[in-house]
């Protein structure tokens, strides 16, 4: 018995340690309940095994007839499979072993050793010393500057791209990575950079934004999760700030700002993917992103980019009322998303979140659009659920690619504005 309970031990240590390991035989299934029947078993196995919600984050969120990207432990596989097939409720198979499409995800191989390369994914530490190097070498259209600091002590930092001018020009805010998982998202904030500074003298457009418009760029807005993802849980969503009371960790950033907080699609339940947090700007995070959309003159724009759905949303999501702009954010979306689609063929939904996505509030899109950036608007970039969190960095490029057509359509329109 005893040397039974060692070669559990060492086979858990391990399991732990080698990456994805951990998420061997894993399977991501998508089904989509049609009835509260179906639901009701939905919920009893979320109660049970602890799945992961991948879209939608959580169970709070899952209505009759939407559907469901979860990640079922190895173990449970088989056994929810069967119970699956019982309810009636019928499902699809989008990744048969996680772990085999978690190796697959870094198939860029990185050919030069002195450049910087935009088609991989990057550590924390690599995107830091990334931030301060080209900030340095494009001292006329960059600078950079910290916003505050992370539950565990790191640095948030900004940086602000456009040519100097010495006028305060209309601004435009975007973040990424507030969701630790969703990995394309900090990868496109530096590929927006890198084209900013590469096209800057060379493309007429990019040049003519670049005159008219500043760009203020969080690359990582939650820089412990991201951290968490990339060393402890692959799949981690929320920040890492300890709650009382619980050994469960971190809250929804997306769902502490201060817009209608709590009052829909959030969890008061720390243990929770959506948990909204002890009280709205509870995370530091969350705080460091709200204080410069507050104190800085001129953001007529907020984009915050996220994954995956292949969507760009617009306020309200903590209500089904329109806003008062509702047709002009419309008009933008539909043409941002025609500009992406133009590229590669790849087809977006958009209106407003609430309608498209989930109502839910907290969100930094309904904050910043209360507050008074009138374009607000979230970006869920590739895929539909194929890789979802996934994504192998052969598709960075093409992704950045077609997303820099969105997000120029949006500046043009801004910079335009009279
Ligand atoms: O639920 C979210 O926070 C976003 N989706 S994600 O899968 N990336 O988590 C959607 C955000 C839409 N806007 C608001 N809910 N305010
Ligand atoms: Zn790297
Ligand atoms: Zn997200």
């Amino acid at each position: 018995m005893m040397e039974a309970l060692l070669l559990l031990g060492f086979v858990a240590v391990v399991v732990g340690t080698v990456p994805g390991g951990q998420y061997a035989g894993d399977k991501v299934l998508r089904l989509k309940p049609e009835n509260e029947q179906q639901l009701q078993f939905l919920r009893e196995v979320a109660h049970t095994v602890k799945i992961d919600f991948w879209q939608p984050p959580s169970l709070e969120l899952v209505t009759t007839n939407s559907s469901v990207d979860l990640r079922v432990p190895a173990g449970w596989v088989s056994d929810i499979q069967s119970q699956l097939e019982k309810t009636g409720l019928k499902h699809d198979v989008l990744i048969d072993d996680v772990k085999t499409v978690m190796e697959k995800q870094f198939d860029q191989v990185d050919l030069s050793s002195t450049r910087y390369n935009y088609e991989k994914y990057h550590e924390w530490i690599e995107i830091e010393s990334w931030m301060a190097k080209i900030a340095t070498e494009n001292p006329r259209l960059i600078s950079w500057f910290r916003i505050g600091r992370s539950y565990e002590h790191r640095n948030i930092f900004i940086l602000r791209v456009g040519k100097r001018t010495g006028a305060t020009k209309p601004t435009i805010f975007m973040d990424c990575g507030m969701h630790a998982r969703e990995w394309i998202s900090p990868a496109f904030c530096q590929w927006f950079v890198k084209e900013a500074v590469e096209s800057y003298g060379k493309n007429c457009s990019m040049t003519t934004l670049l005159n008219n418009l500043d760009f203020l760029v969080v690359p990582v807005v939650n820089v412990d999760g991201y951290i968490y993802s990339w060393t402890k849980d692959r799949f981690w969503r929320k920040t890492r700030s300890r709650n009382r009371g619980t050994v469960c960790v971190g809250t929804d950033a997306n769902r502490n700002f201060n817009a209608k907080w709590c009052s829909v699609g959030a969890s008061r339940n720390p243990c929770d993917e959506t948990y909204c947090g002890s009280h709205a700007e509870s995370e530091l995070e969350v705080k460091a992103v709200a204080n410069v959309i507050r104190k800085y003159k001129g953001i007529k724009a907020y984009i915050t980019i996220h994954s995956y759905s292949q969507m760009c949303l617009f306020p309200y999501s903590y209500t089904y009322s329109l806003t008062s702009n509702y047709k002009e954010l419309n008009f933008i979306a539909r043409k941002a998303v025609k500009a992406l689609k133009n590229l590669h063929g790849t087809q977006y939904t958009y209106g407003p979140a609430a309608f498209i996505i989930y109502p839910s509030a907290g969100g930094s899109d309904d904050w910043a659009f209360d507050f008074g950036v009138k374009y607000s608007f979230t970006f869920e970039l590739r895929d539909t659920g194929k890789y979802g969190f996934l994504l192998p960095e052969s598709q960075i490029k093409p992704t950045c690619e077609e997303t820099m057509l969105a997000i120029n359509y949006i500046a043009t329109y801004i910079a335009n504005l009279p």
